[in-house]
């Protein structure tokens, strides 16, 4: 097989039609309201709270901002346990709350948090779990919620890989006391950079408006030190024209993660992760783990789909806790997050977006066939 002319990304932002986006802008130039709280801001707040089945967002200009601001928003301090399987911003976020991180390893199925090591982790300076929805697989929510319910502690979820998915009809989002999610150009539905806080009721969707806009309540008062993170109406534009297209667009993506599953089934040392039952996945991501039992190694692979223009990626490789800034802490030992130590070693995302062409996904697979 020849290298692809064109590169091959993990993955590529849809696109919607250029002149459907110009009727936006138009809007927006005639308007001259181009940022805080539009009335596309306004009208995609809601149209996300319907899409979704949440009760209150918040939207955001990228998802570690909304992360950072989650954190403040529940003035989380002392520890927090977390997973070090995730994008480095997880932790960042903390860090950038002056708040610890206590890694605790995750489970082999889906690789979120390992709820059977939580409690071990718990000190008395914990105050939160910040678990992670990995590729949009959702942790097991109702444990995580008993834990925090017996030792007095808040969940806040980084959601960012779980836009659109239920569990049993009801939004993942719904879980813990806050979800955040980003709308990253890499992600499912996104505003080119964007984010959001997903919460349940009024007074807290009101503080995190508050921290989102400097702190102001009112022209005259500050009621505590906020950040800038608002979206611009032409980003949330872009989000309302993007989510005319979200249901075709979320069909594309799961024939593309069938046919891929199709394909490799009988492929020795290759294994994926299945549907859950029960549950509506977003196929933001497609990893696939490379075990000793195939015949080259992961990274072997990857490079070897780079010979052909494909780029795949190693999310989450390294570890969050092998990077220099977290590598110290004492929960960052390796022996600490066996799993996680092999898993990093062993995962490659395949590319899967709407756009992926079903020839590419065979030849993709061809070349792991080979
Ligand atoms: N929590 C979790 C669990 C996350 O996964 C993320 C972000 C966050 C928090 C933070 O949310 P944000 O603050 O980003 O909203 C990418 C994304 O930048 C990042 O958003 C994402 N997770 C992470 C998993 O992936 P990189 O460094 O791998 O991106 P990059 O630029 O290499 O892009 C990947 C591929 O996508 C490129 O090879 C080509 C394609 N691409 C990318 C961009 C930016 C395009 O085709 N068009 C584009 O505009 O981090």
């Amino acid at each position: 097989m020849l290298a692809k002319k064109d590169p091959i990304y993990v993955t590529q932002p849809f696109m919607p039609p250029l002149e459907e986006f110009n009727e936006y802008l138009k809007d927006i130039w005639d308007s001259r309201w181009l940022t805080n709280n539009g009335k596309f801001h306004i009208q995609l707040e809601q149209e996300l709270c319907d899409y979704l089945g949440v009760k209150h967002l918040s939207l955001f200009s990228n998802g570690t901002l909304a992360l950072i601001v989650a954190l403040n928003t529940l003035r989380i301090t002392g520890e927090v346990i977390t997973t070090p399987f995730s994008f480095v911003a997880t932790t960042h976020a903390l860090h950038w709350n002056s708040i610890k991180p206590v890694f605790v390893d995750i489970e082999p199925d889906y690789f979120n948090l390992d709820v059977s090591k939580i409690e071990a982790a718990i000190t008395p300076k914990t105050t939160a779990i910040m678990p992670v929805h990995v590729y949009g697989n959702p942790c097991y929510t109702e444990k995580i919620d008993t834990i925090a319910k017996t030792y007095g502690l808040r969940v806040i979820y980084d959601a960012c890989h779980a836009f659109g998915v239920t569990q049993n009809e009801n939004s993942v989002l719904n879980s813990g006391d806050l979800s955040v999610l980003s709308f990253h150009a890499t992600k499912v539905f996104n505003t080119f950079e964007g984010g959001a806080i997903i919460c349940h009721d009024e007074g807290t969707k009101k503080r995190i408006d508050f921290l989102k806009n400097f702190g102001f309540a009112d022209e005259v008062t500050v009621v505590s030190p906020g950040i800038n993170a608002k979206m611009n109406e032409i980003q949330a534009a872009f989000g309302l024209l993007q989510l005319k297209y979200l249901d075709e667009n979320r069909i594309k993506r799961k024939i593309i993660a069938d046919l891929y599953r199709e394909q490799l089934k009988n492929t020795p040392g290759i294994s994926m992760l299945y549907d859950i039952p029960g549950v509506k996945h977003s196929y933001n991501y497609f990893p696939i783990v490379v075990t000793k039992d195939y015949k080259i190694s992961r990274d072997k692979l990857y490079e070897t789909f780079k010979e052909y223009n494909i780029f795949s990626r190693r999310y989450f490789y390294p570890l969050i806790s092998e990077f220099s800034t977290y590598s110290a802490l004492s929960s960052s030992n390796p022996d600490n997050l066996p799993v996680a130590t092999s898993i990093a070693k062993q995962v490659l995302c395949l590319p899967i977006y709407p756009s992926l062409d079903l020839q590419d996904v065979k030849d993709i697979c061809e070349i792991i066939n080979s």
